[in-house]
């Protein structure tokens, strides 16, 4: 266990497995989450949405709705226009960069209203809001509203969206590209030009929906008699919210209060500012009654951002041995129909890390955002990283493969070697420390790399007579979180900052309150926040609490996402803390008659040197600086202090992940046999969590590599709108993984800790793809893509075979999306083996 980097603080409660104080609550059914709240007065809302992915609005009628029982109003895109002084906000507009030869163009950021005004653009676009007095009244007259549509051409494939000719879903940009962006360093051409071995493959990393347990929901309480609001929503991002509801519906900032309260997960799809926000917000202002909307799964489907959606086009340049020269990456990202709040940015999140762990001279990237009439897509776990993780996994295979190589050893021989102090990447980002050897090492042993290697030989030369192929799959990750410094935020056009605050209050009883910006659904904050100040005030965890998510209690933050809370929240905590040690040190000094550097910290109390029996606890001063009896003439009463920390860098988690899966050669079938995990977060704070954390990351990447895939057809249906097409596993479908860590203590804070939430599902998509690659080429299929669901492997399986009936060839660099429905994909036929895949 690295130590904290204060040398004089006693370490006592870091680094150990607490369990999570959030428990007992969620466990016995006393949390609170947006569904528990019922206020006197309440109206409920519900949003007509549109059945169609792109049409002229011709005529609304609600007349009818409105007669309907219940129903207290009925309104339009038009009748609301007045509401917003902005549309839905995009805050990363991304900065353009014009290399090479001038292929930027900045981002076009289209109208996005929260009510269609006179054309719809994807399935599920809201056309008009009921406010009724039940939740169920508000959705009967949902089916009284008249919407007459006149249907336009609808675009669902990105590469048809960007050819000449295709309609165009925003008419004034005159074509659906969104932005082209790119990045470049080192002779790239001329490294590819020259190179001995040149790797090409084209991937196409599936469209994604969010599955948290809780869906979306957002109650209003006005106080019109002070233009005054209470927003309770299940966000990720309270202070986010607050701001620009603000400035979406031109309310003084100082009068918003958004609460976050028991938020039962997001991924990445509660990191956003909604229509049902806003239109919630407008309609308690209109109404000046509460009123509460709550999603369902179905419409949470076409509603809340997708995630991923892009095609990558990946080339390695290498020598004969497999060193690596030079990357070169085209990407393709489908948006939908809108930029939400961060969608522009979200490729650019991988675009720097295409390179992976492995040192190279060459590197361009290039990434076209194009609209199509589908639910906009934003971050979702990972957010960018795991498509870039993906590409270099993936052809870092075939580069093993095509230079006759282990795929272990291609990855060491291009390691960069250890190192502790920042590192800069041809991308000109400075890594902040790593140690790729040790987690690849450590990994391999644990999964018993070498035997399994041998056994797959055996079984390979016996002829896999039980049509069982074994495979193996690496995946040596590394990703970016904590965003930061700010400066660099700008650099990017980053609407936001990448501090984080933490406030520290002693209290005369010697208990402790920590106030946090950062806001957690699921991520254990008050636990190991309270690990942090335990360690750093000499108390214990139980008497820290922990407050958070509502902005009038914690004014200062920028919330949770990217993995940032413990690099930045984690470390403004510890900054605050060192505040109060240091004018608690001074109260101490003065009660003890020494002078104030004859005190050293230690075993979590200010001892005079020499004398360990003269002493003061952080609690005793605490009750000395209240009572204010006797303090030096400097100091004030009361021991509480704040600080704001905006780090000098990002974090660098990495790891490697190795699974092994047994695929039945006759039904396509993927059981995975092995999964281990070793990661690298640097310093742990509470090793418990961080598993939970990589247990939840790897089977969100296992779902995303075997089962998930967001299929449209070619009217722009949502065609897995609902839990029984969109493939989600269950427990049963998943292994145990087995579990461990290296740590490489981070450069960039003084804790050494580095993110965890997302290295999971960054690292598992490849390890898994991986090994059914490798498992699937003892029968000849040359490539398989995401997700490897059993009909997909089949089919290749029966291709390679020389082909079957109604075989279906999967070739490299296949989009399958929107042409595939879920019939034609893994509900039949073979697939029917998955058994308990819901
Ligand atoms: N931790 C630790 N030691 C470390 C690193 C982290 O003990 N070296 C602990 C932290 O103190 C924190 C937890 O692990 O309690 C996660 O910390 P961090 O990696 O900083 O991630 P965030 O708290 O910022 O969480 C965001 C991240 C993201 S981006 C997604 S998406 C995600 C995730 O967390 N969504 C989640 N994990 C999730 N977990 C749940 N249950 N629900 C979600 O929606």
């Amino acid at each position: 266990m690295t130590q904290v980097a204060e040398p004089e603080a006693a370490q006592r409660y870091m680094g150990q497995g607490l369990l999570r104080k959030e428990d007992p609550e969620l466990l016995t059914g006393h949390g609170r989450f947006i569904d528990d709240i019922a206020l006197p007065g309440m109206a409920w809302m519900a949003v007509a949405r549109s059945p169609v992915a792109h049409a002229n609005i011709t005529s609304i009628d609600t007349s009818a709705a409105k007669q309907m029982p219940g129903v207290l109003a009925v309104f339009t895109g038009e009748e609301l226009a007045s509401e917003w002084a902005a549309g839905l906000p995009c805050a990363w507009p991304i900065g353009s960069r014009t290399l090479p030869e001038d292929v930027t163009r900045d981002p076009r950021i289209p109208d996005h209203w929260p009510l269609a005004k006179d054309r719809v653009r994807y399935q599920g676009d809201g056309v008009a809001v009921v406010v009724a007095d039940s939740r169920a009244h508000a959705k009967d007259a949902l089916e009284a509203i008249d919407v007459d549509y006149e249907d336009l051409p609808v675009v669902t494939d990105m590469e048809e969206a960007l050819k000449e000719g295709t309609p165009v879903i925003h008419e004034h940009f005159g074509d659906n590209e969104a932005y082209v962006w790119s990045l470049a360093s080192g002779e790239v051409d001329k490294v590819f030009s020259e190179a001995p071995v040149v790797v090409k493959e084209r991937y196409y990393h599936p469209r994604l929906i969010p599955n948290a347990i809780e869906p979306r929901g957002v109650v209003v309480q006005p106080n019109p008699a002070m233009g005054e609001y209470t927003v309770w929503s299940a966000t990720q991002i309270p202070h986010i919210l607050k701001l620009l509801l603000a400035l979406t519906l031109n309310i003084p900032e100082t009068k918003v209060r958004v609460i976050a309260p028991e938020v039962g997960g997001g991924f990445g799809s509660k990191l956003n500012v909604y229509a049902e926000e806003a239109l919630a917000l407008a309609l308690a202002r209109r109404l000046g009654v509460p009123v509460k909307w709550v999603e369902e799964r179905s419409e949470g489907y076409l509603a809340t951002i997708h995630g991923r959606d892009v095609i990558q086009e990946m080339e390695v340049a290498a020598t004969e041995e497999g060193k690596l020269l030079g990357v070169r990456v085209n990407l393709y990202a489908d948006f939908g129909a809108y930029l939400q709040l961060v969608t522009p940015g979200i490729p650019l999140l991988g675009g720097f890390l295409y390179h992976g762990v492995y040192d190279c001279q060459a590197y361009s990237f290039t990434c076209t955002g194009v609209f199509t009439n589908k639910t906009p897509t934003d971050a979702y776990r990972g957010a960018g990283r795991p498509e870039a993780t993906y590409a270099i996994e993936r052809i870092m295979d075939a580069l093993a493969k095509r230079v006759g190589k282990d795929p272990a050893e291609v990855r060491e021989l291009n390691f960069y070697a250890p190192f502790t102090e920042p590192k800069e990447v041809v991308t000109g980002l400075q890594f902040d420390s790593g140690n790729y050897h040790a987690s690849l090492d450590k990994a391999k042993q644990l999964v018993g790399y070498d035997e399994l290697r041998a056994e797959q030989a055996r079984r390979r030369e016996q002829g896999n007579p039980d049509g069982r192929l074994l495979g193996i799959g690496i995946s040596t990750y590394i990703e970016m979180c904590g965003l930061a410094p700010s400066q660099t935020l700008a650099a990017l056009k980053y609407g936001a900052g990448g501090w984080e605050s933490a406030t520290v209050r002693c209290h005369p009883t010697g208990k402790v309150t920590v106030v946090t910006g950062t806001s957690p659904h699921g991520q254990g904050h008050v636990t190991t926040w309270s690990q942090i100040a335990a360690d750093a005030l000499g108390v214990s965890p139980d008497d820290v609490e922990v407050l958070h998510g509502d902005t009038a209690v914690s004014p200062l933050g920028m919330d949770t996402y990217g993995s940032r809370s413990v690099a930045v929240g984690g470390t403004a905590l510890y900054k605050a803390a060192e505040k109060i040690r240091a004018k608690a040190r001074k109260i101490a000094a003065h009660e003890l008659e020494v002078a104030e550097d004859d005190l050293e910290w230690k075993d979590g109390k200010f001892q005079v040197a020499g004398a360990p029996d003269k002493a003061k606890t952080i609690p005793e001063v605490a009750f000395s600086a209240w009572t204010a009896h006797s303090l030096p003439a400097d100091v004030e009463p009361g021991l509480e202090a704040t600080a704001v920390y905006d780090p000098p860098n990002f974090t660098f988690p990495s790891g490697a992940h190795i699974c092994v899966v047994e695929v039945d050669a006759d039904t396509g079938l993927t059981r995975i046999r092995k999964y281990v995990a070793v990661d690298d977060c640097g310093t742990v704070v509470n090793p418990l969590i961080v598993e939970g954390q990589v247990h939840g990351g790897v089977a969100q990447g296992i779902a995303e590599a075997l089962y998930e895939e967001a299929l449209y057809d070619e009217n722009g249906t949502l065609v897995t709108g609902n839990m029984s097409t969109y493939r989600i596993p269950s427990a049963a479908e998943l292994p145990g993984f087995q579990l461990d860590r290296t740590e490489t203590p981070s450069t960039t804070n003084p804790m050494g800790v580095k993110g965890i939430g997302e290295a999971g599902t960054i690292a598992a998509p490849p390890a898994v793809l991986n090994a059914v690659a490798d498992a699937v080429s003892a029968v000849g299929v040359e490539f398989i893509d995401l997700p490897a669901s059993a009909e997909r492997v089949w089919r290749a399986i029966q291709d390679a075979r020389g082909g079957s009936p109604g075989a279906r060839t999967v070739e490299a660099g296949e989009t399958g999306a929107s042409s595939m429905t879920p019939e034609a994909d893994g509900q039949s036929g073979p697939a029917s083996s998955e058994g308990g895949v819901r």
